[in-house]
């Protein structure tokens, strides 16, 4: 029998974080990003996540070998990017494959931008521009029938309280502690992927009596990380807490919410950050996410792992611990 090395690195020979796994011709495809080996100034702005490139990772099944597929994209050749290829996602539809990114582009404002290829191993040629009204980062593409839809955003370095006004106002600051927290984002994708439909909305993410999360509800409030999937007809928005360290989700009957808190996924992991993705491969419900188990602690230097993810009958997700 073979064995599934849950909760161990996936690979080890590269750093890497931030994974979007997703299923693509019968085959487990992650979308990580591809952490360096240097060292960095370490800052609430996340200056130490200079990363470059990005590698795709795949596995036949849970116990097989993880491949790495090499470069798929390199910042040298994204023309509106300077720096800091952050997390990534990739999509599928009608044949062709699309990763989308964000990057701080050449005025250190971060966008996302989308890179299109016949395979989902990459290679990916990106497009000459970001997307058209785009900010922030950490996009997370889900296919839903026959539409598409990105949600995206991320406080602090992400740079999310800055577009408050639907401008990029350097000097803004996020809301009181006893205001609504601030949502991600969301935009349906355009058929070609490559655009937005219209101009995104800020999801609402409510406790059980419908009223807004606070942000100074920092177990619970959106940080950074969205993800979306649908289990038994819900739809299901998971994201990580940054300050408090958590996974955690919220589920609602429409994929642009309203979103109705529910509890914890994953407890904190070694390193500062938490980011994940969630889907179902063969039967069973996976759990992506990273630590810095493989660095001693290095923020910077991450690495993905992976678990099963449980349900329980009343359709509420079962806590998994990092370490247990
Ligand atoms: O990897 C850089 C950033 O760290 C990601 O965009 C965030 O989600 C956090 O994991």
């Amino acid at each position: 029998m073979k064995t599934v090395n849950y909760k161990e690195p996936i690979v080890t020979h590269i750093f890497t974080a931030d994974p979007s796994a997703h299923v693509f011709e019968g085959k487990l495809y992650i979308y990580p990003s591809h952490d360096l080996d240097h060292e960095q100034v370490s800052n609430d702005n996340g200056d130490q996540y200079d990363m470059e490139d990005y590698h795709v990772l795949s596995m036949e099944d849970e116990s097989s070998p993880c491949i790495d597929h090499g470069e798929a994209l390199h910042l040298r050749d994204i023309p509106w990017a300077k720096q800091q290829l952050w997390a990534p996602d990739a999509a599928c539809r009608n044949g062709r494959y699309y990763l989308f990114f964000p990057a701080r582009d050449h005025d250190h404002v971060f966008r996302i931008g989308v890179a299109t290829g016949a395979s989902p191993a990459g290679p990916f040629e990106p497009q000459p521009s970001y997307i058209p009204g785009s900010f922030s980062i950490d996009p997370a593409v889900f296919v839903d029938g026959d539409e598409a839809y990105m949600y995206f955003g991320g406080l602090w370095g992400g740079q999310l309280e800055k577009w408050q006004t639907g401008e990029f106002l350097a000097d803004a600051e996020g809301p009181a502690p006893d205001a609504p927290a601030l949502g991600p984002r969301v935009a349906r994708l355009s058929d070609d992927m490559l655009s937005f439909q219209e101009p995104p909305s800020e999801v609402s993410i409510v406790d059980i009596d419908g009223r807004p999360i606070l942000a100074g509800d920092e177990d619970r409030r959106y940080f950074e990380g969205p993800w979306m999937h649908k289990y038994n007809g819900k739809y299901y928005l998971s994201y990580s807490t940054g300050t408090t360290h958590k996974l955690v989700y919220a589920v609602g009957d429409n994929p642009c919410g309203p979103f109705t808190f529910q509890g914890t996924i994953l407890n904190p992991v070694i390193g500062w950050t938490t980011h994940h993705s969630i889907v179902e491969f063969q039967g069973k419900w996976y759990l992506f996410y990273h630590d810095s188990s493989l660095s001693g602690g290095a923020d910077n230097k991450r690495c993905v792992k992976f678990a099963e993810l449980k349900y329980k009958e009343d359709g509420t997700i079962e806590t998994i611990d990092p370490y247990e």
